[in-house]
């Protein structure tokens, strides 16, 4: 049974430690064929998470913005989402489109995410599904414009995050990571998935 959390839907310990694992090794076929990478911010510094993608669609940062691609930055088209993945999509939001977009996040010891929006694809009916790996984080979610009240929680590898309907829309960030609090990768860090229908 999930607990509401601004009306976010959060799956505590959803993901078994032998499918973490299973997982994490899905995750090297994924970086092995698209390879992560450092996304610039528009102000011309690198982000402190890397990240690479799989499904139709990426998220690619460069001197245009952000958004999104049908290949990685080296030209090639992003793998398919692994199935486990693609499977726990399903189990949380069984009524939901298939996700177009499963963006692979890397925490390191000092990475976080400020605090934004999900805006850019076109339905935002369809909703977002996170799963959490490796070292925990302080995930903040705020309302739907900037400021205001927040609410914080620790979020642990297995757990799975949906944002729909009133969540989907909030804004949300990682502030910071309990860098070697998880044995579940050989070099500590975490690993956020985020899955998205995108057009
Ligand atoms: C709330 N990632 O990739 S996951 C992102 O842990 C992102 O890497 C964070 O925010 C991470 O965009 C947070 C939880 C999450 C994902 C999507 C959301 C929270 C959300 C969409 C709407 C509201
Ligand atoms: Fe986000």
């Amino acid at each position: 049974t999930p607990l509401d959390l601004k009306s976010m839907q959060v799956f505590k310990g959803l993901i078994h430690t032998s499918l973490q694992s299973e997982i994490v090794s899905d995750l090297r076929d994924v970086v092995r064929e698209a390879p992560v990478f450092s996304p610039m911010t528009p102000y011309g510094k690198p982000m402190s998470v890397r990240m690479t993608s799989a499904g139709r669609f990426g998220w690619v940062s460069d001197r245009h913005g952000y958004r999104y691609s049908e290949t990685h930055p080296d030209g090639a088209p992003w793998p398919l989402i692994p199935e486990r993945i693609l499977n726990i999509w399903d189990t949380v939001a069984p009524l939901a489109r298939k996700p177009e977009c499963c963006l692979v996040n890397f925490y390191g010891e000092d990475a976080k995410m400020g605090m934004h929006q999900d805006r850019d694809e076109s339905d935002f009916e369809q909703p977002v599904v996170s799963i959490s790996l490796g070292d925990e984080a302080l995930f903040r979610v705020g309302n739907a414009t900037r400021g205001g009240k927040t609410e914080s929680i620790w979020l642990q590898s297995g757990d799975v995050v949906v944002m729909s309907g009133a969540a989907r829309l909030l804004y949300h960030g990682i502030d910071r990571v309990k860098y070697g609090s998880s044995q579940l990768l050989p070099k500590s860090g975490r690993i956020n998935l985020t899955m998205r229908v995108v057009t």
